[in-house]
């Protein structure tokens, strides 16, 4: 028996391995033996005919790929970015990838090549609450875990669907319920999770701030913060009084779309419990005003001191299932590594550590930014951005422009292989080993069950390979994940309140490590959390005659973004349709649309064809599409959270029309 962890989401459930099958770990403390239907599929993804198995080129995106070897395509990729200017390169790295992989990556892009254009798609995921954590609590730190929920009296789950996309924390949520948990689920949509919900608040989509602000201005106000917490451990109290004096509390309550009752509900309910916790995810994150969104929740903490105790705090639900691992390695382009950024001080301590003096000290390109840079040199590992950026059509111009683009993947079906020019096939879940972090700080080891396929890679392996192509042989001469992660421990130790560099790799698998357990304070110079006055300006692309309603996207519970693992799987299939858009049944009638119906959703970017769903559970001027619609992103605009710079997926403008009243 071999034991295992769920490559899926950032839940990480732990999985036995045994005669060829999977199931949960009993004795695993995050799941206790629960598993979903992603996790136990995990094997069979492995099968798929669409494996990516040998190394591909082509002259240009309109030739067809043709085999070719490893040894000359690492030398070309060598040679490519020995050609470019240092700034022209760039790695765009994933959520998904093991901490192992992103440490090599680091390395060679910020460390050797001397390019801090090194950044992964968590940009456009959980960069948001990355600002808010680090402005807030004065570090990117999750300062609780998901088994606080079995102390705490209240769950705020906000803008997240964790029957869809946490399945076993919901699964936990429900246990903890039996103990005495209540929860309040904050979603425009009505969704599995809001059945759980002892209050569901259906907000106006883009509204978060505003109750969260109406709820604060009335614990002031009342006077039922937390005073003597707030006098001695918290910053900018006196200021968000003065600011929330002449707050037009009936004009926000107003564009909440709750009404009075209701949120006197919530506010009942908020200052009677005594242990709250608030957990969120894309509803807060992706959007214009995502990092606003995620201090404007934090503050409720601040301010009632539930925070920093058991049972209570601001807990942001990671998505993928290394993108934690990712961001203490430093896989974003605004750090450095290990949690340091680019001051003089962090850039010397790194440099010291590599052993090199090519770092440049300004921060890199993020995501985003990467696509419109004219890039020579564009590395895209583990994800694959021509799905999931906004705008597509913008992206896929962006991308042409591109005269190199390398995607590495385990599979060869993504979108953004129509847009490369070589793909490189790498190991995936089961045929390979190393670490992840999942959402509140368990570093927990991926093992390898099967023999690694023929002509793949260890997605490390390949970045050290370049790395010796271009002459950093000394430097980029691991033999195995172990090696590296310990190279990483001992990394870990130039920022304080790392204590990764305890965890013993050989023993990850049998006992996850959980890090940062003796942090107990806020970790900003003074040791005090920061409070800010943040105001809902409004930011979003806003509906117009034409352009009537509001696009919503998110998950399904058995489907993995484009599908590339879980899309083939006869067994995930079964469960749900996953073509639908859904609508309201007085806006289809307006419509005239009905159940089933072929239609077109366009926004002014692009368009895309899908099927009505008729239902009460989406609000009027509201539409859902799942994200397996790999188009989705035709339609949705690309504003970004101007800290963050994450974009606004879920609040796009847009029309519908049925697809038969379409004349070519
Ligand atoms: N099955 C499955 N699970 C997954 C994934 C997957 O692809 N499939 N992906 C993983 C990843 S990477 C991520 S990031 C997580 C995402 O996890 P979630 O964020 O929980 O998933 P979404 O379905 O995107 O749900 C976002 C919710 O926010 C709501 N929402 C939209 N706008 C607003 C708003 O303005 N305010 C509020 N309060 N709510 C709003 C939507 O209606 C939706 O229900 O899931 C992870 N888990
Ligand atoms: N409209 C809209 N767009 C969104 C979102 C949304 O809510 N709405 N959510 C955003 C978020 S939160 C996220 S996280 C992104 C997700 O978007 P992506 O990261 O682009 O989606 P995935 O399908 O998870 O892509 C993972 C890729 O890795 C490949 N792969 C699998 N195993 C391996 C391996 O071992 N090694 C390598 N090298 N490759 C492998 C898969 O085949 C797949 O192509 O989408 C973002 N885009
Ligand atoms: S909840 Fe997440 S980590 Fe657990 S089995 Fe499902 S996908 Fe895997
Ligand atoms: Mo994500």
């Amino acid at each position: 028996m071999i034991r295992s962890v769920c490559g899926y989401c950032g839940v990480g459930c732990g999985l036995e391995y045994d005669t060829k099958k999977l199931i949960g770990n009993i004795t695993y403390p995050t799941n206790e033996g629960s598993v979903c239907s992603k996790g136990v599929s995990e094997l069979i993804s492995i099968q798929s005919s669409t494996r990516l198995l040998r190394p591909h080129k082509r002259e240009t995106i309109h030739d067809e790929y043709k085999v070719c070897s490893w040894e000359e395509s690492i030398k070309e990729i060598a040679q490519k970015i020995k050609e470019a200017p240092k700034q022209k390169i760039g790695f765009y790295l994933s959520g998904q990838l093991l901490t192992e992989d992103y440490y090599i990556a680091n390395k060679l892009g910020k460390g050797f090549i001397g390019t801090n254009n090194v950044d992964t798609n968590s940009r456009t995921c959980m960069s948001s609450a990355v600002v808010a954590y680090k402005k807030s609590i004065g570090a990117d730190f999750v300062p609780l875990r998901m088994d606080d929920i079995f102390k705490a009296d209240l769950l705020i789950l906000v803008g997240a669907n964790t029957a869809e996309a946490h399945v076993v924390l919901h699964n936990q949520i429900k246990k903890a319920k039996k103990y005495g948990l209540k929860v309040v689920v904050i979603d425009p949509r009505t969704t599995d999770s809001t059945k759980v919900a002892d209050l569901h608040l259906a907000i106006n989509v883009g509204s978060d701030i505003d109750l969260f602000n109406l709820i604060s201005k009335r614990l002031i106000d009342d006077e039922l913060y937390d005073k003597e917490f707030v006098d001695n451990r918290v910053n900018n109290f006196e200021l968000l009084k003065n600011k929330f004096k002449r707050a037009p509390t009936t004009k926000l309550l107003k564009r909440t779309g709750l009404t009075s009752e209701e949120f006197e509900t919530f506010f009942e309910l908020f200052v009677n419990s005594q242990n709250v916790i608030s957990a969120w995810t894309m509803g807060l994150n992706q959007s214009v005003q995502g990092v606003d969104k995620n201090l404007a929740l934090i503050n409720l903490h601040l301010l009632t001191g539930k925070i920093f105790k058991d049972g209570n705090g601001p807990l942001s639900l990671t998505g993928q299932p290394n993108a934690m691992g990712g961001r203490e390695v430093g896989g974003l382009s605004t750090v450095l590594a290990v949690g340091l950024g680019f001051d003089e001080q962090s850039v010397k301590k790194v440099s010291k550590f590599w052993k090199t003096d090519k770092i440049d000290n300004q921060a890199g390109l993020t995501a985003t930014q990467m696509m419109e840079a004219k890039l020579d040199v564009l590395i895209i590992c583990h994800t694959d951005p021509v799905y999931h950026l906004p705008n597509r059509n913008k992206v896929e111009r962006l991308i042409r422009q591109i005269p190199f683009v390398v995607e590495i993947n385990a599979y060869e079906n993504s979108e953004t292989s129509k847009f490369a020019h070589m793909k490189l096939p790498a190991a995936p879940w089961g045929e390979k080993e190393g670490t992840q972090t999942n959402m509140d700080r368990t570093i927990t080891k991926q093992e390898k069950l099967t023999r690694t396929s023929i002509d793949c890679k260890l997605d490390w392996e390949i970045f050290q390979l370049i790395a010796q192509e271009l002459g950093f042989k000394k430097e980029f001469n691991f033999k195995s994940s172990k090696e590296i992660f310990q190279e990483y421990q001992e990394m870990t130790k130039l920022n304080d309140y790392m204590d990764i560099h305890k965890a013993k790799y050989d023993e990850i698998s049998l006992i996850p490590f959980i890090w940062g357990q003796d942090v107990k304070n806020f970790l900003t110079p003074d040791k005090k959390g920061n409070l800010f006055f943040v105001e809902n300006k409004l930011l979003s692309e806003k509906t117009n005659l034409e352009y009537k309603y509001i696009l919503l996207t998110g998950r399904t519970r058995d489907q993995w973004h484009t599908g590339t693992k879980t899309a083939l799987s006869t067994t995930l299939l079964k469960y749900k349709e996953l073509n639908f858009c859904e609508i309201n049944p007085l806006d289809a009638k307006e419509l005239n649309v009905k159940n089933g119906d072929e239609i077109i959703v366009s926004s002014v970017r692009g368009s895309f064809t899908t099927k009505a769903l008729i239902t009460d559970a989406i609000k009027r001027k509201n539409i859902f599409v799942p994200i397996t619609n790999r188009d989705v992103n035709y339609v949705t605009n690309d504003l970004l959270d101007k800290e963050s710079l994450e974009p606004d997926y879920n609040h796009s403008a847009v029309k519908i029309t049925k697809a038969s009243s379409v004349t070519i």
